[in-house]
């Protein structure tokens, strides 16, 4: 087992990682920005390194200072989290080659998946269901336009090194189709530095559901179920549950044989995500794999059993899966909502600042993962995600009910968070009834006035 492991990661999950590793008899190395010295993450692990400044590009995302104070206080180890390094190759390779354990995928497996014309081609070949559309990325408007009408509009044109929703164009028609593609193209470039493009069907209404995985290193893959994720706002998941409303057993069985078949094929390790649409006609298309510990993975956590993260240490550590699949069973159902510091009424704007009252509830099956406590400044720069609240409940009605119970004893003062709306959509009956896709918050959000009260 890894002795020592730095974590690469500020706030919750920086938190959540030291806590898996306390429990496992592991020391532990934080980082911190010259913004986050009163960090709880700095306070809780046996040592902390300053690696830059404020902005993430000069702290928790400088390769070299973080390589630098894993190799002088002499980490194993190193864990991501998600966000900054998780998804950079490069830094996996850097960790590889200083023999440093990067707590996740190869860097040739996070470059590959990272691709997503090529990682959909091998999904593709591995059998795993996906979105009609073209067979690779697109170069000339003549293949353009002859993809396009042998699918049928509308389509979407996404580019190969985006993902996460950045970087897509929606066309209806063939003038939509030629502007879009150049657009698209021109965005790229500047934004990934590839202009790849590839073009599939629009999906109309579709549910984002996701399975997760986990690989050891001698070719065991097993998977814990879905997680529902379709209420997002602007590609910032909101709320998210396992297992789906909309998943059967059966369905269940299907997504999660795919996921584990699409991960074997590209000889996966450790912790990752195969991430699907789920149409009308309980069609499921993989989209893309994160190759990375997600924000949500709490849900999957209360209602399998199991604490991800310290499995991914011991799977990294060399360990092989203790458990089969038929060993994975679900119980009951739990619902996280992400506390976001943003002021819902002013259109989710931002909200950081200090946090003069926090008062957390707790009882029986209630989650609270967050750095934060009363006196905390949440400091401007980085992601408003400031905790989780996650319910459990033995049916996803009592989840729901515990959850309500929960937002209304959270007690946060000083700043803005969005606990106003999830307060208001736990007791939406669309909500109730699971009856919701990818477009329900935004049409929600217009009725609702939560915002423009200005
Ligand atoms: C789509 C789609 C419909 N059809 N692809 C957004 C995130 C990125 N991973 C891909 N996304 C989408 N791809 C096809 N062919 C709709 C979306 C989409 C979406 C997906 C999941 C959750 C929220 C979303 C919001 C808008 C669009």
């Amino acid at each position: 087992m890894l002795r020592r492991i730095l974590v690469a990661n500020r706030g919750e999950i920086a938190l959540r990682i030291i806590r898996a590793c306390r429990e496992l008899n592991i020391e532990t190395i934080a980082i911190y920005s010259e913004a986050d010295r009163d960090s709880l993450h700095v306070k809780w692990a046996d040592v902390a390194v300053c690696v830059g400044p404020a902005p993430s590009q000069k702290s928790y995302l400088n390769l070299q200072n973080i390589l630098a104070a894993a190799l002088a206080h002499g980490a194993e180890g190193i864990h991501p989290g998600y966000g900054y390094l998780s998804e950079q190759a490069l830094f996996a390779e850097m960790c590889e080659a200083h023999n440093l354990v990067f707590i996740g995928p190869s860097a040739q497996q996070i470059e590959l998946l990272g691709d997503k014309v090529i990682a959909k081609a091998t999904m593709a070949a591995a059998g795993v269901p996906v979105i009609p559309g073209s067979s690779g990325a697109i170069n000339d408007e003549k293949t353009l336009i002859k993809v396009a009408q042998d699918i049928g509009y509308p389509v979407i044109i996404k580019a190969s090194a985006g993902g996460g929703g950045r970087g897509m164009r929606l066309a209806h028609n063939r003038e939509e189709l030629l502007h879009g593609y150049h657009t698209a193209r021109a965005e790229a470039a500047i934004a990934f530095n590839s202009d790849a493009v590839y073009l599939e069907k629009f999906i109309q209404a579709p549910r984002h559901i996701e399975v997760q995985v986990l690989a050891d290193n001698f070719g065991n893959v097993i998977h814990f179920g879905e997680r529902e994720c379709s209420l997002q706002r602007r590609h910032q998941k909101l709320i998210e549950e396992c297992p789906s409303p909309v998943v059967s057993d059966e369905l269940r069985d299907k997504m999660g044989s795919a996921a584990v078949a699409g991960a074997r094929a590209v000889n996966y390790r450790n912790a990752g995500t195969m991430e699907f649409l789920l149409d009308h006609q309980e069609n499921f298309y993989f989209m893309e794999m994160n190759t990375r510990i997600q924000v949500e993975h709490p849900v999957t956590e209360m209602v399998y059993g199991i604490d991800l993260i310290k499995e991914q240490i011991r799977l990294a550590s060399g360990e092989a899966l203790g458990y089969e699949q038929s060993g994975i069973v679900p119980y009951g159902h739990a619902i996280e909502c992400r506390i976001n510091a943003e002021a819902v009424r002013l259109n989710s704007r931002p909200s950081p600042g200090l946090i003069d009252q926090l008062f957390v509830p707790g009882g029986y099956g209630i989650r609270w993962d967050s750095h934060v406590y009363s006196g905390y400044v949440i400091p401007p720069y980085y992601d408003s995600m400031f905790g989780k609240l996650i319910a459990w409940g033995t049916d996803r009605e009592e989840a729901i009910e515990r959850l309500k119970r929960a937002l209304d004893e959270l007690v946060i003062e000083g700043i803005e968070t969005s606990i106003p709306f999830h307060r208001a959509m736990v007791r939406n009956p669309q909500f109730k009834q699971g009856d919701f896709s990818t477009n329900f918050i935004e049409e929600w959000l217009e009725e609702s006035k939560l915002w423009k009260e200005e």
